[in-house]
């Protein structure tokens, strides 16, 4: 598919999808959500793809959604206007691969909010972090209400989303906002390598390991048990199983199918 918003690029099983809107720091409109749904789906169902990168420039990941294009909007413009960044984003969240946010520099407003659909988030020491809607007189409305406190827990996330400050990279790894952060000329580098590595464990594996983590969260405790539970007992219906625990026991590295 042909994408103006976005850069799509896939070598070795590993897709990036690159933010391209410099001129307004990766602003987030109407088109960029479609082209992210798009890609989503795209990537999800495409058996090449093991793992996905979403990145944006060196300087911005992405300045939020495009306050422009929101400015005028009426109530009922923005119910209607809000669908392509829920449709974008929950296709994103279900993938049913890893992803991977790379951050270098700001990540702000849906900007940041686009990180949270990630599975796992890479910061360059650049990297700056924050919800600033309430500035804006709006709140964070591409999930960021929900999103962030489940990572980070409700103190932090009110305290980040009611004063619309930022946050450096250092400061969001120790909030747990962001799994690793790494020097700036070394994100691509780091980010490769880290979808490398998921993507050489078992597909049916990395799938339903994530579903049963992302399904457990929607679930009671109980419930979320259940689910792993079922979800692993299936996994003894698959190649890879047979092949990673053969491996094991010879003592030589397994050969995932992905079957
Ligand atoms: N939308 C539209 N244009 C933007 C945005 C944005 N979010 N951010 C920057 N730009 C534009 C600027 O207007 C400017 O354009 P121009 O050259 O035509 O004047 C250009 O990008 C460069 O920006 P700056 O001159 O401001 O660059 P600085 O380096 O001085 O500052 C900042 C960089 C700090 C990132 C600053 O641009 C900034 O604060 N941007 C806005 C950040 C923000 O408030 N983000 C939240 C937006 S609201 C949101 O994300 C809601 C999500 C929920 C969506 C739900 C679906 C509808």
């Amino acid at each position: 598919m042909a994408y103006e918003t976005i850069l799509v690029d896939i070598a070795d099983g590993i897709a990036t999808v690159t933010l391209n809107r410099p001129e307004v720091l990766n602003a987030l409109n109407g088109q960029v959500f479609n082209e992210l749904g798009d890609v989503a789906l795209e990537l999800g169902a495409d058996p090449s793809v093991q793992a996905v990168i979403i990145t944006g420039g060196d300087k911005v990941f992405a300045a939020g959604a495009d306050i422009k294009q929101m400015a005028n909007l009426s109530a009922v413009d923005a119910a209607i206007g809000g669908r392509p960044s829920h449709r974008a984003f929950s296709l994103i969240e279900t993938i049913p691969k890893p992803v991977i946010a790379s951050i270098a520099g700001f990540a702000l407003g849906g900007g940041c909010e686009l990180t949270l659909v990630c599975d796992v988030r890479i910061a360059a020491d650049s990297a700056q972090f924050g919800l600033p809607e309430i500035k804006l007189g709006i709140l964070p409305g591409a999930g960021g209400t929900q999103r962030l406190p489940r990572l980070i827990g409700a103190g932090k996330a009110k305290e980040l989303i009611f004063s619309g400050d930022f946050i450096n990279a250092d400061e969001a790894l120790r909030v747990g906002l962001v799994n690793k952060v790494v020097p700036a000329d070394q994100l691509r580098e780091e980010t490769l390598k880290m979808a490398k590595r998921f993507a050489a464990r078992g597909a049916v594996a990395l799938r339903l390991a994530k579903s049963a983590i992302d399904e457990g969260l929607r679930m009671d405790l109980e419930a979320g048990i259940q689910y792993e539970h079922k979800c692993f007992s299936l996994l003894f219906a698959t190649v890879d199983q047979k092949e990673g625990m053969r491996a094991f026991i010879e003592k030589r590295p397994p050969d995932f199918k992905g079957q």
